[in-house]
């Protein structure tokens, strides 16, 4: 699919203040500093639509963009941010569940992981849940540009080879730059699949 139109509708600190769930929408989740922000603007083509930063936790509230007034893309804080309080976490971790076990309009969540480093429990933990949780993901990993391809690879099977602990059929992957747009084709591909077969 083809983006004419992308622009920034709302921050919301929790999913009841969302936009009405009137139309489909994709999230984006993944370890602060992994690229969510930088992977939207990306696909949008709107350089700083999204905030992005070298800062983790640059993101904070559930950031809705509205894309040819048709669906939403749904920017989310990071986890895992090690310099945050514990407060803060326990804040996050609500807002955030709260709102993938409760927003009815969401298709889709797309997990990003960095493919610079081997699998972190983190991350492999997170998308436990959202497999127990019944929440459809594709994994997306980011900072291609950042590795070797070969260490990249590696890291790659290895995260797919620990969700088959978990998983019966491990989903779908992509592989993406910001800093060079890979990916971008194929993502812009299941999003048409996605909202396409929904519209
Ligand atoms: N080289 C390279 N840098 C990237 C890529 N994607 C993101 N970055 C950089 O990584 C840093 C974090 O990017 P963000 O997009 O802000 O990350 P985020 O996941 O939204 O972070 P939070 O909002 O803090 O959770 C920024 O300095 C980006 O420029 C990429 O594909 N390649
Ligand atoms: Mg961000």
């Amino acid at each position: 699919m083809k983006i004419k139109e992308a622009k920034f509708l709302k921050s919301s600190a929790n999913y009841e203040k969302c936009p009405p769930a009137n139309l489909p929408e994709v999230a984006f989740i993944g370890r602060s500093n992994v690229g969510k922000s930088s992977l939207i603007n990306m696909l949008t083509g709107i350089k700083n639509m999204a905030k992005t930063s070298s800062t983790p936790g640059k993101t904070q509230l559930i950031n809705h963009f509205i894309v040819d007034d048709k669906w939403y893309l749904v920017d989310l804080p990071g986890y895992g941010f090690a310099k945050v309080p514990l407060s803060e976490k326990a804040k996050w971790e609500k807002m955030t569940w709260d709102y993938l076990l409760n927003r009815v309009n969401l298709m889709y969540v797309f997990v990003l992981i960095d493919m610079r480093i081997p699998p972190q429990k983190i991350d492999l933990d997170f998308v436990k849940k959202l497999g127990q949780s019944d929440i459809p993901i594709k994994i997306i990993f980011t900072k291609a540009d950042k590795v070797k391809t070969l260490e990249g690879q590696k890291n790659i099977n290895a995260f797919r080879e620990a969700l088959t602990a978990d998983w019966a059929i491990i989903p779908e992957y992509f592989i993406t730059s910001a800093e060079r747009r890979t990916g971008k084709v194929e993502l812009l591909g299941l999003l048409g699949e996605i909202f396409e077969a929904d519209i």
